[in-house]
This record gives structure tokens, C-alpha cells and sequence, in this order.
């Protein structure tokens, strides 16, 4: 073959396929003689060869074969079509052609991937002799294997042929064929195929591993032995898992990183703990002991109720070949998945340069590493939410390394009531990512199999599945009994070796390692453990010394933050926000409705939209980061923010947050993904691991935070009591009653209230938007960092009764309670309380003047409840005879329930506590504007004590 012009002859196959009558005529008829369907409209051979890949090299090893080389101006002349035409070795290039990609594609169905030894499927495509025409070993003798395009070593097909066949076919399996990329894929196949990352392990390393496999086997088996009967969610099965995460810290660190996120369920975690994070045998055989642990988080004379070992997370350093590294293992809980998206924020948190303008992300700082279960992957939808975030800019991490711990059963479930794809793993091909399948039985394929991923990783900066294809020893958790559900497995399990026996066996056959010395690493962690385990039965009933406590659950309610900011530079700031460079161009309709604000400082009536950009900018020029994301966050889903703004020329942005003269802290602002559930998960991840910074999460509609309501139930509620773990996340929440449906009404505002507890978090409905105003700058500036609730309006955005002056801004602070300033303190005999927008319904409706002896105040803050101001206020009114409640939701919704025994406090003996809302009802309002107009009037008279 060599020395023949190719590129000549696909140049003249491909001017051929555009006009036949452009190549010469010997050219045409030899074209013509190859079969029609190999021929027809391609461009380059290049293309061709990639995307027909067998017909049109067919082609053109026909061409090839006959054409010698010949410069442009002459081709040779061929002398007789059927003396140069090789039509056995036409085809049998069409058919290797079809069997590489056959493997490349298919090559997974044959592989030998289940370590208990089940068929795997196969694949007609994988076999030459049933390929037409058939591929008989002359034939593949034939065939050079340069015009594959494989990877492998090989001349021929039939050389190649088993190096392919192992490669594809073997404990390794891949699906990479799906990615839209082509310089990703081709990178791919040639890591793949040349097995770069497949190089054997030397002596030291292999007998490394066999020593981590033993460490692995032997923790579980001494837990089992000694706690019989406990939940311990063993590893056995995919012991391999510890080896590889070994692996990929190892990979991170060298590659620069400084930290380690790690996020999985219970299957292996406390395998995980010990060998992957370092925490000390002591601890774990404590917790088995039933004992709170040296590293208790919230004491419970503190409120806190700790949560089970298998949901505790951990933070180790460990000493790797490039220096040390942290290695961070996220709390979560039973909710299989919903530690995913937390992860990610946590480790882009870590990635982000909060020193600089718009938050320098460098994603080489922190590998995030997601374990999954087989049967959690395909069946959380929390899993493609987050697999979505990596290539979003606002959310990508550089890449996650997923883990799909698949033991092939999912607690009783097998993978066929599971799922209706073929793997677990399949999700992940419609997001472009590369999956390794793996045989847990063959640590070595196992390690390089992250090598794989993590190259992959540090080249593409994208996300890649390793599917660890193992077993499950015991039952799902250790008091269950497999057989009963499994028989079959169970007893093949039972029959089956550990991958450390089989390993063992392996190296001493291959002379690695001495049988004598195989056997004593099973004893030495046994040894180790009981050496911990009697160490720590000596203290029982001695109380461990705790740790000094950070997490201490104080009362928030009375803290004073400083949150008032001097006129001049609320000016300052507000300037710098209208400002644009010259080569930008503003929409000027927009333009001009922004330069209002202008006047607003002077006139009053800064809305809401304008005090939440003046608390951001203050909070930048003081070091204090912000991070805003949420669905069309950045226009504002009712147009009240404009923070990114857009030029009509070339449809660039600009943020002018991003550019205030004295900001020293960044300012992050993302549209997020039509999600709620993994963006909501993913902001409470960051806000956890950037605890100096303001992060806030914005619904579009408040109604929709309910899909995010294991991220709150389980993470931003509990997380303090369970974890020791809080954050400043802010949820800003549109909430109230506006006429437009059932939805788009309510934040469910009872169900935070019925979370709250222990100062655990702080929900706010408020009125002012200077009110507002203070509140972020509190939440961000108070030293007591809680998740804030914020019920956000929708019509107050603009309301001129709700705006607030530039004095409002430059004094005061937030307060949880509002008094009403007109009231006759001495007639006043009917005092109404509400919360939220219904108080402009009330103050503003058409017979409130023929309501006399009726205050109204504001109950701004709902938790913590003012328990002080409220009495303080009610003080106020010595003449009262009626206390209010009124509240726009139903009287199952709303605050009423939550709140109703602090208002029966703090109200005088005697005095009756009124409630006027809306009945209880199954859903939160009406459908029909004109109902929900009678509805609101008829509760706001009720409020007011005027009849019909
Ligand atoms: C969201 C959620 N639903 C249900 C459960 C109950 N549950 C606990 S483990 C389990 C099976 C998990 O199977 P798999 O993902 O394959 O992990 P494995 O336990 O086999 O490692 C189920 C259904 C849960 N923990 N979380």
C-alpha cells in the first residue's frame, strides 16, 4: 500500500461525487464500477471515513488500490477495470470497517462485565464470520488495519482483531460512540485503543492494592463480627470502589488540586470514612457502640440530634505523591441522590475566586466525585437535574467524576423492575458524557478505568460515568436476608470469592507476592481494629471530651446588625449602577426607566428592585460576595431587576454590579436551568462551603419551591441539628395573593413555619422595600449565619406605598414588626396584625376610613417570632378589646396555625384573638380573578369589622 496517493484519489472521489463529469473519464468509469451506495454525496474523505466509515472507504480502498501515485495534472491511466478492481478486498474493507465500529459501538454488549460470571448479550456485529461478505481469517489477513483508523497494535485486521476484541470486549467496556464532539471522541478511542491509561501496574502497586483490598474486606468483616446484626451497609462486592477513589485523589492531587468533594449514599460509606477520608477507627467502632462520638456536631443540650454514622459526613487531609489534599465527604441523608447537586456547589464554592469581580472559576482546584447506586441513578430525576448543571457556566465544576457503585440490585429490586434501559449508567449518554463500564472483580481494569476518566476529565473539563459492575455480598443492609428475594444471586454469591481472594490468588501465581505474606494482611487490620476497638471499651462510661462546639444555636430574633449605609454612598453606588462603558449600548426604553432610579434617591420611591441592588452594591464594596441565581434571575422574572443587561447592537452584556469602583468582593449572577430541586440543592452545597458570602436562590413563582422540598426538609432545615451545618442561603420566594391562580398565590409559607424550630432558620415576609433593604444586609452581616425565607412580592415590586427614601436606606434596620404610625393609641379597641402584601389591602381599601378604632401593624419577621416586640406592642393599645389575625391564605395555610400561640401570648387577658382569611381550603386559591377579587374584599372587611 505504501507509497500509493490517497489523498489524490479522494480528492478525485470526492470532485466525482460532486459532479461526475468533472473527473476524467477512466476516473468515472472506475467510480461507477463500485456499488452506487458507496459512493454517494460525500464530501472529504476525512468525513467520510468518520461518518460512513465502511462504504466509502470501501471506495476508496478501491481507488487506492489501484491508483498510483501521480501528480494532479496526469492521473494515470488504469488500463483495464476488471484487472484493478479488487472486489473480495472492496468489500471485506466495508465489512472490517463495520466490525470496528461494530466494537467501538456495540463492543460493550460481549463484554465480560459481571464479576458472577452471567452471559453478556453479544452482538451479530461483533462477529466477522457473519458479516457479509463474511470476514474469513484470509480475508482479515488482507486487510491492512492503517485504513481502520485503529488504535491497536496490528498490521492486519487479523492481528488487530483480538487486541480489539479485549480492548472492547473485555473487564473494560465503553460507551463513548453517543458524543456529538468529534475531537472527543477520537480522543477518546485513541486513549481507548492505544491503552495509555491501561498500563500495567508494577510489582509495588499491585501489591499496594491487594493490601487496600484486604484493609477494605477486613474492616467489614470485624464490624460484622463484632456488631452482629447492625447496619453497616457493607462495601463487599465493590470493595474496588476504595482503590479507586484512592486512585482519583491521588490523580487530583498531581494535578493541582487542593480539595476533594465526595458525595455518596450508605452502600460502603463507612468503608469510605475510614480509608478514604481518614476518620479514625476509634470513631466508627464508637458509633457502633452506640455511643455520640468525639466529633459530635450540635450537642443535644444544645438542640442538636445528630444523625445515624452512615449519613455523618467528614473532612480529612490526606498526604498524596503532589502534597496534601482535603478530602471532604458531604453530609446527607436517606434521600438517595439529593447529596448530588450539593456536592457540585459545594466543590464550584471551593473553585471560585470570590476576591474578584464576577467570581474567578478555576476548576482545576477541586475534583467533585459522585457515588451512585445502580438503582438511585436511573430512578432519582435528581440525577439528570444535576448531570444538566456541567456545562452551564454559572454551575459547571470542571467535570465530575460519577461512580456507579452497582451492585446489580437495588434493596429487593432487580435491574429488570428497575429500569427500562439496558444500564444504569444509560442517562448519562444523553448529556454527552463518556461511560466506562467496569468489572469489580478486576481491580487493575478498575484503576485504570479512572485514570481513563480523570485524563478525559482534565482534557474536556466534562463530567464522565465509571460504572463499577459488581455485587452485593450481604443483603441490603446486614439484618436482611438476600435469599429470600434473590435465591439464585444469593447462592452464587455465597459460592463466589472476594475480589481480594482472587487477586491474591492472581499475584502469588504470577509470583508478585508470597502466599505466607497474602494472608497476613487479612490479619493486620483485624489486628488494628480490636487493638482500637479494646482501647475504646476502656473509656465507655467516661463522657468524651467535646470538642468546642461552632455551631451553638443562639437566639437570633435579638441580634443588632449595622445595616443602615450613609447616603453618600448609597449615592455613589447608584450612580455606578446606571453606569455603561462607551462600546455598550443599552436598550434605551430600559435605559431610561433604570435612570429613574436616579431620582428616586432624591424624591423617594426606590422600589424594590432598586434597594436590592443598593444592598448588593454595599455589601461588595464592604467584601462580601453575592451569588444570585434562579430561573431568568437576571432580568427579574417580573422585569424589576435588570442586573445583566443587554446591548442592542450586539447583544453582549454587562453587569454593572460587576464593575463598582470600591468592590472587593465578586458578584455572581446566573439564569439557572428550569430546575428547583438541584439548583436549590446545588446553592445550599456553595452557600455551605462559602459561609462569608450571600448566596440567594430565587423561585420564579413561589408555588415552585416545592420541588425543592427534600432539599429543604432534609439540608436547609435539619441540616443545623443533624450535621452541625448551616449556611446564609437565602430564598427568595414571590408569594401572594394576586388573582392569578391556584399557583402562582403561594410559597406555602406554613411549610417553613412548620420547620422552623431551634432558631433554625429565619422567615420573613416584609412589607418595605427598605425593609428589604436592611434584611439582606442583615442576613449577609449578621454573625449568626441561618437560611432566610423570604416571601418576595410580585405587585409591591412597584407600588409606590411600599418604595422607600434614601433616609429610610441611610438609617434604621429591619424590624420584625411594624406598628401602625397613624393610629389614636387611646381609641384604638380592634387591633389588626397581618403579614405581607394583604396589609395594602387593607390600609388602602375604600372603606378603611369607616373603621374607626382600627389599627393595623405588620408582623414582618415570622421566625423567629418577635415574642418581645409583639408584646411590647400590644402594650401600646390599652384599650383594646379585639385582637386580628388576618392572613390572605387559607386557615389551614398561611402563618395562622404556626404563629396562633404566640399572638394568644402576647395579647391581654380577655382580649379575643379574631382570625379572618380564607376558610380551609384544599387549594390554595381561587381560579377565577373575579372570585379571588370577591374573596380578598370579603376578608378585608371581615378584617375591618365592616359589614357587607
Ligand atoms: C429517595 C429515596 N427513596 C427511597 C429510598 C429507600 N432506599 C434505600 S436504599 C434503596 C435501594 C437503593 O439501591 P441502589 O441505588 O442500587 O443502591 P444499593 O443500596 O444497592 O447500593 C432504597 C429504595 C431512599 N433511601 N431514598
Amino acid at each position: 500500500m505504501d507509497g500509493l496517493n490517497t489523498g489524490y484519489a479522494a480528492l478525485l472521489l470526492e470532485q466525482y461525487l460532486d459532479n461526475p463529469t468533472a473527473v476524467p473519464a477512466e476516473w468515472r468509469e472506475l467510480f461507477e464500477s463500485a456499488p452506487p451506495e458507496l459512493l454517494r454525496a460525500q464530501p472529504g474523505l476525512a468525513t467520510l471515513l468518520e461518518r460512513f466509515g465502511n462504504g466509502h472507504a470501501a471506495a476508496a480502498a478501491a481507488v487506492v488500490v489501484v491508483a498510483p501515485p501521480a501528480p494532479v495534472a496526469a492521473p494515470p491511466v488504469p488500463q483495464a477495470r476488471s484487472a484493478i478492481v479488487d472486489e473480495e478486498l472492496v468489500g471485506g474493507v466495508a465489512a472490517a470497517m463495520a466490525l470496528v465500529k461494530a466494537f467501538r459501538m456495540h463492543g460493550h454488549l460481549a463484554a465480560r462485565l459481571d464479576p458472577l460470571g452471567s452471559e453478556p448479550p453479544g452482538d451479530p456485529a461483533l462477529e466477522p464470520e457473519r458479516l457479509v461478505p463474511k470476514l474469513t481469517p484470509e480475508l482479515q489477513a488482507r486487510i491492512p488495519a492503517s485504513l481502520l483508523r485503529l488504535h491497536v497494535p496490528g498490521a492486519t485486521l487479523a492481528e488487530a482483531l483480538p487486541h480489539l476484541r479485549e480492548t472492547y470486549c473485555g473487564t473494560m467496556a465503553y460507551e463513548i460512540e453517543h458524543i456529538s464532539d468529534h475531537e472527543e471522541r477520537v480522543w477518546l478511542r485513541q486513549a481507548i485503543e492505544s491503552g495509555r491509561y491501561r498500563q500495567p501496574l508494577d510489582g509495588a502497586e499491585r501489591t499496594a492494592l491487594l493490601a487496600r483490598l484486604a484493609r477494605v474486606e477486613g474492616m467489614e468483616q470485624y464490624l460484622r463480627r463484632a456488631f452482629l446484626g447492625q447496619k453497616q451497609f457493607s462495601i463487599e462486592g465493590v470493595d474496588v470502589m476504595v482503590p479507586m477513589l484512592d486512585e482519583a485523589i491521588e490523580l487530583a492531587s498531581a494535578g493541582g488540586a487542593h480539595e476533594v468533594v465526595i458525595g455518596m449514599a450508605h452502600r460502603g460509606r463507612l468503608n469510605v470514612l475510614a480509608h478514604v477520608v481518614g476518620r479514625p477507627y476509634e470513631v466508627i467502632l464508637r458509633e457502633f457502640e452506640g455511643e455520640r462520638t468525639i466529633e459530635a456536631v450540635v450537642s443535644s443540650e444544645e438542640g442538636g440530634t445528630g444523625d445515624v454514622k452512615y449519613h455523618l459526613g467528614a473532612e480529612g487531609t490526606r498526604k498524596t505523591e503532589a502534597g496534601e489534599i482535603t478530602v471532604t465527604l458531604a453530609s446527607n441523608p436517606s434521600h438517595l441522590e439529593a447529596v448530588d447537586p450539593v456536592v457540585e456547589g459545594r466543590a464550584r464554592a471551593e473553585q471560585t475566586d470570590r476576591s474578584t469581580r464576577d467570581g474567578y472559576h478555576d476548576p482545576t482546584i477541586a475534583l467533585p466525585i459522585l457515588i451512585h447506586g445502580d438503582a438511585a441513578f436511573t430512578g432519582q430525576g435528581e440525577v439528570a437535574e444535576t448531570l444538566n448543571l456541567q456545562g452551564l457556566a454559572g454551575y459547571s465544576t470542571g467535570g465530575t467524576l460519577h461512580l456507579i457503585s452497582n451492585n446489580q440490585v437495588g434493596f429487593t429490586t432487580d435491574p429488570e423492575d428497575s429500569r427500562s434501559t439496558r444500564y444504569s449508567s444509560d442517562l448519562a449518554k444523553g448529556f454527552d458524557i463518556p461511560i466506562v463500564h467496569v468489572n469489580a472483580d478486576d481491580p487493575e481494569a478498575a484503576i485504570s478505568a479512572i485514570r481513563l476518566a480523570n485524563a478525559y476529565r482534565w482534557r474536556f473539563g466534562h463530567d464522565v460515568v465509571v460504572d463499577l459492575v459488581g455485587y452485593r455480598r450481604h443483603g441490603h443492609n446486614e439484618q436482611d436476608e438476600p435469599a429470600y428475594t434473590q435465591p439464585l444471586l444469593a447462592a452464587a454469591i455465597a459460592g463466589h470469592p472476594t475480589v481480594r481472594e482472587l487477586y491474591a490468588a492472581r499475584l502469588v501465581a504470577e509470583g508478585v507476592v508470597p502466599q505466607a505474606r497474602a494472608d497476613e494482611l487479612v490479619g493486620e487490620v483485624q489486628v488494628e481494629l480490636k487493638a482500637a476497638h479494646e482501647e475504646l471499651k476502656r473509656t465507655f462510661g467516661i463522657e468524651p471530651e467535646m470538642a468546642p462546639v461552632e455551631h451553638r444555636l443562639p437566639a437570633t430574633s435579638d441580634s443588632i446588625v449595622h445595616t443602615a449605609v450613609p447616603t453618600e454612598r448609597l449615592r455613589g453606588l447608584n450612580e455606578q449602577l446606571l453606569r455603561v462603558p462607551d462600546w455598550f449600548t443599552p436598550h434605551p426604553k430600559l435605559m431610561k426607566q433604570l435612570e429613574r432610579r436616579r431620582e428616586a434617591l432624591d424624591q423617594g420611591g426606590i422600589d424594590w428592585g432598586q434597594a436590592e441592588a443598593l444592598a448588593y452594591a454595599s455589601l461588595l464594596v464592604d467584601g462580601i460576595p453575592v451569588r444570585l441565581t434562579g430561573q431568568d434571575t437576571e432580568r427579574g422574572t417580573f422585569a424589576h431587576r435588570h442586573a445583566v443587561l443587554h446591548d442592542v447592537n450586539t447583544g453582549a452584556t454587562f453587569t454593572p454590579m460587576q464593575h463598582l469602583d470600591e468592590a472587593v468582593a465578586s458578584f455572581e449572577i446566573h439564569n439557572s436551568p428550569l430546575s428547583e430541586y438541584a439548583c436549590l440543592g446545588f446553592e445550599y452545597g456553595y452557600s455551605a462551603a462559602a459561609p462569608e458570602a450571600l448566596v440567594l436562590w430565587e423561585a420564579q413563582f413561589g408555588d415552585f419551591v416545592n420541588g425543592a422540598q427534600i432539599i429543604i426538609d432534609q439540608f436547609i432545615s435539619a441540616g443545623l441539628s443533624k450535621w452541625g451545618e448551616t449556611s446564609r442561603l437565602t430564598l427568595l420566594l414571590p408569594h401572594g395573593y394576586e388573582g392569578n391562580g391556584p399557583e402562582h398565590s403561594s410559597a406555602r409559607l406554613e411549610r417553613f413555619l412548620q420547620l422552623a424550630a431551634q432558631e433554625n432558620i429565619r422567615i420573613v415576609n416584609c412589607t418595605t422595600s427598605a425593609q428589604s433593604f436592611h434584611l439582606l444586609r442583615r442576613q449577609a452581616l449578621d454573625a449568626t449565619a441561618r437560611p432566610l425565607v423570604v416571601m418576595t412580592p410580585k405587585g409591591l415590586l412597584r407600588m409606590k406605598q411600599a418604595s422607600s427614601t434614601l433616609d429610610d436606606l441611610a438609617a434604621g434596620e429591619f424590624r420584625p414588626l411594624l406598628d401602625d404610625p397613624t393610629a389614636d393609641r387611646e381609641r384604638t379597641t380592634r387591633l389588626i396584625l397581618c403579614s405581607g402584601k394583604v396589609y395594602y389591602d387593607i390600609a388602602g381599601h375604600e372603606r378603611r376610613g369607616e373603621a374607626e378604632g382600627v389599627a393595623v401593624a405588620r408582623l414582618e419577621q415570622l421566625y423567629p417570632f418577635p415574642v418581645k416586640q409583639a408584646a411590647e406592642l400590644l402594650r401600646g393599645y390599652p384599650n383594646l378589646r379585639e385582637l386580628v389575625w388576618v392572613q390572605e391564605e387559607p386557615q389551614n395555610m398561611g402563618p395562622f396555625r404556626a404563629i396562633r400561640h404566640r399572638l394568644e401570648e402576647a395579647k391581654p387577658e380577655g382580649v379575643p384573638l379574631v382570625y379572618a382569611g380564607r376558610p380551609w381550603r384544599a387549594s390554595p386559591s381561587e381560579g377565577y380573578p373575579t372570585a379571588h377579587l370577591r374573596e380578598q374584599d370579603r376578608i378585608v372587611r371581615a378584617a375591618l369589622g365592616l359589614s357587607a
